[in-house]
Order: structure tokens, then sequence, then C-alpha cells
């Protein structure tokens, strides 16, 4: 199968932020591994004059999912702070359409469509499929690509561009998004 792209399609790229690489505070292993796989997807659409959305997890300092706060992950993804940002080496467009998302203290969000203007924007912008990598696996981009495929979009996995907490939920997390229909992909796949 190759895959062409065309007009309606968007790449997201999920929560690739210092905070989920090695040597982070939630690190994400081998997850550096995704920074040059997304690079080459970000070209594409780039060279395509393709949209690219990049969510990022943007939580307040005192965030419910913070063990401290009695939730279950180290503190991470503070706004403004280097933790939260983007990798130097991950080479966003500066007109990449940028979604925070777990912004209020009170409630945590895995999907880039919760509770933000993700949505809105692909339909505005006439989107129908959607290519979608990044991290975690088994948190953001499962939770990502069901929201995705329950809006309706036709969505691709970037299989070489996903790396997950563990390996064996991530598997599951893989097999589950093919399940619910999500099409799995390697950048070979793309005409
Ligand atoms: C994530 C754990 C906590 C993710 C976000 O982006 O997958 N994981 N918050
Ligand atoms: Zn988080």
């Amino acid at each position: 199968m190759k895959v062409d792209l065309v007009g309606g399609d968007a790449v997201i790229i999920v929560d690739v932020q210092n905070d989920f690489l090695p040597g982070g505070s939630v690190p994400v292993p081998l997850g550096n591994e995704v920074i040059p796989g997304l690079n080459r997807y970000i070209a594409a659409f780039l060279f395509r004059q393709l949209p690219i959305f990049a969510t990022r997890d943007w939580h307040p300092p005192d965030h419910c999912s913070f063990q401290q706060q009695g939730g279950p992950w180290p503190a991470h993804c503070v706004a403004q702070t280097e933790g939260a940002a983007f990798p130097a080496d991950l080479e966003i467009p500066c007109d990449t359409h940028i979604i925070s998302k777990a912004t209020s203290r009170e409630k945590d969000a895995y999907s880039g469509f919760s509770e933000t203007e993700l949505n809105a924007l692909l339909q505005s912008s006439g989107i129908s499929r959607l290519f979608i990598g990044g991290l975690a696996t088994e948190y953001c981009v499962l939770n990502t690509v069901r929201d995705a495929l329950a809006y309706r979009y036709t969505t691709f996995v970037l299989r070489d561009a996903v790396r997950g907490i563990d390996v064996d939920s991530s598997r599951s997390a893989l097999e589950e998004m093919a399940r619910l229909g999500a099409n799995l992909i390697d950048f070979e796949v793309l005409a």
C-alpha cells in the first residue's frame, strides 16, 4: 500500500516534550528515537504545504496528575518551563498549530482533543485525514487516536515515530488502535 499526501491531510505530533524524553521527569525510554522520524514527516507535510499540529502537555505547577497532589505521575510539563518545551532538534515550523492540553489543575487529559480547539481547527482547515505520531504510545497517542477515530477522521498512526513508556502496553495500544480502524504506517509508505 502506498499513501499519497493530498489536500485535507494533516500531521499531529503528540507531546514530544523534554520531560517525556530521556533525562526528563517522565521519560519514555528511547523517546528521542522519534525525533528524526518525525522530522521526515514534518518535511513531507511542509513540502506539500499541508498543515502541522503539535500537542503539548501544559500543566499548572499543582496539577492533579502529580504525585504531590495524589496523582500517578512525577511533576512534568509545567507550563512555561524547559521540561514542557519542545526539544531543540524537533524541526517544527513556526506556523505549526500548537495545542496545549490539561491546562487546569482539576483535570487531566491524555487526548489532544480533550477540551481543546483541535477539532474546530481541523474542521475549519477542511482536514479529513490525520497522521499521528509522538509520545507516549499507550497514553497520549492512544487517546488522541481514539478520539480522532471517534470524530471519523481517517487515521494513520506513524508506527516508526511513536514510542511508549512500557513495551508490552505499547504493543497492546498499537493493536487496539488497529482494531479500532487506524492504519499503522511507516515513512516508506508515503508516495
Ligand atoms: C502523558 C503521562 C502523563 C503523555 C501525559 O503525553 O503520554 N503521559 N501526561
Ligand atoms: Zn501530563
